[in-house]
């Protein structure tokens, strides 16, 4: 066999790293998202912000089934199964294709969301959450997931002070979010390699701090520097422009 050539830098193969944010209501997901795609911009770094459930035009559709609740009434299951539905495409269309590209994929919400509301609340089997997540999300696991930890009632709180009328999980009782909570609590100490947790009810500043080092020490320091360099300044917007439009939120709108 013929030994491997050292590859050039223009021949590297794409270094693209998947970087998710989970939490409940109010944590501050979009908030910490936009932040850290300004720290990763003036870094250089090419980046594809994203969000679950959505994220590409058919998932969009099947969000704004989701959260209007129009998918409850066929039982837990099936609703499992339709975010499972949303994130193949999500995968398919967005998250993969910017990856081989090199970008850094920043995405709101991903698997541990499932496990959360869906299979940690007791409505879904463990066994289905699991087969969902193998379909769905296959080899594409993220490289780093930032759990913003927040107790439930201020998240609440913050999530109300939003004025957005409330949707079909944020009108979930109490004990619900409390269920949510420790499922991403309980995954981030199930995989410390992949998860890290950050005090949310710190000041916005200091949160994103505190995941801007994490960021560095993972993908931006020596041998591990990643991450596609920016090619012009229209490159991005370019990009951006093939994405659903952001809300004022920082979401992407349906
Ligand atoms: N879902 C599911 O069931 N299964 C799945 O597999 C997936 C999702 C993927 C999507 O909702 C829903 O889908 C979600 C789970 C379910 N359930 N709910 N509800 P969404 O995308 O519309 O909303 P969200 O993900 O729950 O996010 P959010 O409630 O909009 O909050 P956030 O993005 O985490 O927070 P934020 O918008 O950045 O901040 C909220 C407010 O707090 C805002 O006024 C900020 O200015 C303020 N804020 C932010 N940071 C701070 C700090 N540090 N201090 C004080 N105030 C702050």
């Amino acid at each position: 066999m013929a030994p491997a050539m050292p590859q050039s830098q223009e021949s590297a193969p794409a270094k693209g790293r998947f970087i998710t944010f989970e939490g409940g209501e109010g944590s501050g997901k979009s908030t910490q998202v936009q932040r850290l795609l300004s720290k990763l911009a003036a870094r250089g770094i090419e980046t594809v912000a994203t969000r679950e459930p959505g994220g590409s035009p058919e998932a969009e559709r099947l969000r704004r089934l989701l959260l209007s609740g129009a998918i409850a009434p066929l039982g837990a299951d099936a609703e499992a199964i339709v975010f499972a539905a949303a994130r193949i495409d999500h995968l398919d269309k967005t998250i993969r294709p910017a990856l081989e590209e090199g970008c850094f994929v920043i995405c709101d919400r991903f698997i541990d969301s499932t496990r959360a509301y869906q299979g940690a609340t007791g409505k879904v089997d463990a066994s289905l959450i699991a087969d969902l997540e193998k379909v769905a999300a296959g080899e594409t696991m993220p490289d780093l997931t930032i759990v913003l930890d927040v107790p439930v009632d201020i998240g609440l709180e913050r999530a109300r002070g939003r004025g957005e009328g409330a949707d079909r999980f944020e009108q979930e009782q109490k004990a619900f979010h409390e269920a949510v909570r420790q499922s991403f609590l309980e995954t981030a100490k199930s995989e410390p390699q992949r998860c890290i947790v950050i005090d949310a009810t710190q000041p916005a500043e200091k949160i994103e701090q505190q995941i801007w080092r994490a960021v560095e020490k993972r993908f931006l320091k020596g041998d591990e520097d990643v991450g596609k360099p920016r090619r012009k300044a229209g490159a991005s917007a370019a990009k951006a422009a093939k994405r659903p439009p952001r809300k004022k939120s920082g979401k992407i709108a349906p």
